[in-house]
């Protein structure tokens, strides 16, 4: 599976990794164990994503960061830059130039509308998290192993599934995860991290934005809104709404959640689906991404209009 990936990797010494913008576990997992990966195999290692570069207090704790850089350090026309968890060229944001300008680039990813953008592709998208992936790609490269690299692809891996209760979740996931614990990985640990290092800013949000909730118990759509308001009254970022959705979707008897978020960079729309509705089907026709489970496109027009339009892809969905 990673025979190309190899090939380009030993020719060269110095390599930048990208993952999408604001990045969720799985990408910066990934992004940074592959970092220690390459690292440890001699290369000069460079990771980045588009937007602004921090990383969100839930990931702090990963090992690799000191690979981090800037989207406007990364070389103008890398010699290999490769991909991670990302669908299209469109999600590398500000990075997306850089990656067209390479050498060569690699697209390492498991979305299922992958849009194979890379010189070289590896996309597979029966793999949960692109984690997996990497661990694969680890053990392709002969690589030695160790906590600091484990727990990043453990992220990737316990995010991607919902803590390994998502339907993506198979016997594969709970191999690897046993893997990752012998090099070191102590779960508790990692979801002290991850799920119990909410700010009280992100709880307040969420508040707000529960309050909002609406059902529609014939179609089992659920959603909220997120206004510029929203964030300023409570001092909250985008990053803090990265779980919400996951309450919202825990009702009974939804079929898809949704949440409108008014961003500095527009209106974003997040999509969950309980498995009858393929989600990435309706993000895909948006111009968005993502896959059958988890989607996200960018609204168009106002909340209100951007909502009625969403309302019509569910139901023509739901109808066909
Ligand atoms: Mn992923």
């Amino acid at each position: 599976m990673f025979k190309e990936v190899i090939d380009v990797v030993r020719a060269e010494r110095d390599i930048v990794l990208a993952t999408h913008i604001l990045p969720d576990g799985d990408a910066i997992g990934s992004l940074l164990g592959l970092g220690l990966i390459l690292r440890n195999a001699g290369k000069n290692v460079i990771a980045t994503w588009g937007g602004r570069m921090e990383v969100p207090a839930q990931y702090s704790f990963l090992a690799g960061q000191e690979m981090l850089a800037a989207a406007e350090d990364i070389p103008r026309e890398p010699g290999l830059i490769i991909a991670l968890d990302c669908g299209s060229r469109e999600r590398l944001g500000s990075i997306e130039k850089n990656f067209k300008h390479a050498k060569i680039s690699v697209n390492i990813d498991h979305h299922r509308n992958n849009t194979t953008f890379g010189t070289v592709n590896v996309v597979r998208p029966a793999y949960a998290a692109t984690a997996q992936l990497v661990l694969e790609l680890g053990h392709a490269l002969h690589t030695v192993f160790n906590r600091d690299l484990a727990e990043n692809l453990y992220t990737g891996l316990v995010t991607d599934t919902g803590r390994f209760q998502y339907s993506n979740t198979d016997a594969s996931c709970f191999l690897a995860a046993a893997e990752l614990i012998g090099y070191g990985v102590d779960p508790a640990r990692i979801f002290r991290h991850i799920y119990e290092n909410s700010s009280y800013e992100r709880l307040r949000l969420a508040g707000l934005a529960l309050a909002k909730t609406v059902l529609d118990p014939t179609t089992g759509f659920i959603y909220t809104t997120i206004t510029k308001e929203d964030f300023a009254t409570t001092g909250a970022s985008v990053e803090d709404t990265e779980n919400l959705i996951d309450s919202l979707r825990a009702v009974a008897g939804v079929q898809v959640a949704a949440v409108l978020k008014e961003t500095e960079g527009g209106l974003r729309i997040s999509l969950r689906s309980t498995g009858a509705v393929d989600v990435g089907l309706i993000a895909g026709r948006k111009g968005g991404g993502g896959h059958k489970l988890a989607a996200g496109y960018n609204g168009r027009g106002s909340l209100e209009e951007s909502l009625a339009d969403l309302k019509d892809e569910i139901a023509a969905v739901e109808s066909a």
